[in-house]
């Protein structure tokens, strides 16, 4: 249990580097034959589909995925005869309308204004063509593609295409397409990892160069998107996911354990517990070991490694010095059981979400309270928002000056020209100036 200083220390963020587990390096050497680092492989597999296209896609992806992908679209008949049960086809559609029901609330129009100076403004337009990954591996992100594509559609995004890692037999998972069905996503393509992403910013014969690539990847598709970021626009570069628990003595120890494994089942991720309250805290830790222990595997040993590798317990004075740490750490998900969090929401500076009270648990927020779960990790929400309407258009503007104000504020441009030693600046003004 750390507690003052021993707190704020674990809880200011390096940014220095990706943390490389050693499985991957493990993984790397195998695979190559020799001790690359993640960014050597990625550079490595970039320069190959700019160059190879298509070809270095199926090389690759039978590398690093064990299936070759002849034809790397799914289908238009893939698409359309993916099936999935009743439930899970209902919680898809009602997951897709809250999120397209939140977006549609977000204010994203532009302005053109019409006064005495002329009309200036700004036009907001929507991008021509974004492609989402949704990461494969161990689970199905089913959510990530209906929480990244829907703001990406509000926004008015005409063409959306997907890219995914096929499993082992080669296949999609039909939920993935049944997601991408009912989103009406018609481009999917069944590669991943960092050459997917090489693929979305160079272009291939088959998959065409989009404008902005969204959605989270793992350590090799974010060092793919730094490369070819200025290629392509990067939506965000989201590492391994965190949530911050602030609670005092009057939560249930019950829900804060539930909601700390929840967060831990995701590799790599980092649970943080705080509070005021030292009984909380003892009484947290027994429900921790309990509920561990009632999870099935592989679950059970995910939550267990994240816990015994990053999970950190603070003991706080009171609930203000909790939030002040919860502020420094900027966590992507801030979730508050407290006795009145309302009232601590105003104090709040820096998170990616901030999930209230017990009936608004981090887990719902992952797939239907409304919300994109696509939110800033590592401490970048100091910077950076959760993906939204706005990452998927741009602003032009507009400047409409008419004649009598050009004359008002002509010269003061000239000036500023000529201070720069620009004299053509200052003429091209003048010029219209000189005139009757
Ligand atoms: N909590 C994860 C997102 C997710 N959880 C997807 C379940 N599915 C990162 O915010
Ligand atoms: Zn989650």
């Amino acid at each position: 249990v750390l507690e003052g200083h021993s707190a704020r220390t674990a809880l200011t963020r390096s940014f220095n580097e990706i943390p490389v587990p050693d499985s991957v390096l493990a993984r790397i050497k195998t695979t190559f034959g020799e001790a690359l680092s993640p960014q050597q492989v990625v550079e490595r597999i970039l320069a190959d589909v700019r160059e190879r296209g298509d070809d270095a896609l199926r090389d690759w992806t039978e590398k690093l995925d064990s299936t070759r992908p002849e034809v790397l679209a799914v289908s238009a008949q893939e698409i359309a005869d993916a099936t999935v049960d009743a439930d899970l086809h209902d919680a898809i559609r009602l997951a897709i309308a809250r999120v397209r029901d939140f977006y549609g609330q977000q204010p994203a129009h532009g302005f053109l204004n019409h006064g005495p100076d002329g009309a200036l403004g700004q036009l907001i337009r929507p991008l021509g063509r974004v492609g989402v990954y949704v990461p494969g591996g161990l689970a199905p992100l089913i959510s990530t593609l209906i929480h990244t594509a829907v703001p990406a559609q509000v926004a008015g995004v005409p063409q959306i295409v997907v890219t995914t890692p096929p499993g082992k037999n080669g296949q999609i998972n039909p939920a993935i397409l049944v997601a991408a069905r009912e989103l009406g996503i018609t481009e999917v393509y069944r590669v991943g990892g960092a050459q997917a992403i090489g693929a979305l910013a160079y272009g291939t014969a088959s998959i065409g160069a989009v404008d902005k690539i969204a959605g989270p990847g793992n350590l090799f598709v974010v060092i793919a998107k730094r490369l070819v970021y200025g290629q392509t626009g990067i939506e965000s570069l989201p590492g391994p996911t965190e949530t911050l628990v602030l609670a005092d003595d009057s939560a249930d120890a019950r829900f804060v354990a539930a909601d700390l494994l929840a967060q831990a089942e995701h590799l790599g991720a980092e649970p943080v517990l705080i509070s005021d309250s030292r009984e909380l805290l003892v009484a947290v830790q027994a429900e921790l070991s309990g509920q561990l222990e009632a999870l099935p595997e592989p679950n059970r040993t995910w939550a267990r490694d994240s816990i015994a590798a990053r999970m950190k317990v603070v003991l706080a004075a009171d609930l203000d010095e909790g939030l002040d740490l919860a502020n420094l750490y900027a966590p992507e998900h801030l979730c508050l059981l407290t006795r009145d969090p309302w009232s601590l929401l105003g104090r709040v500076q820096r998170a990616g979400g901030v999930f209230i009270g017990e009936y608004s648990m981090e887990a719902l927020g992952d797939y239907v309270a409304g919300p994109s779960h696509v939110m800033p990790t590592g401490g970048t929400a100091r910077f950076a928002s959760p993906v939204n309407v706005r990452d998927f258009q741009n602003i032009i503007s507009v400047v409409g000056i008419n004649e009598a104000t050009l004359r008002r504020i002509g010269p003061a441009g000239a000036t500023l020209a000529r201070a720069e030693g620009l004299e053509a600046h200052a003429r091209a003004i003048e010029s219209r100036l000189d005139e009757s």
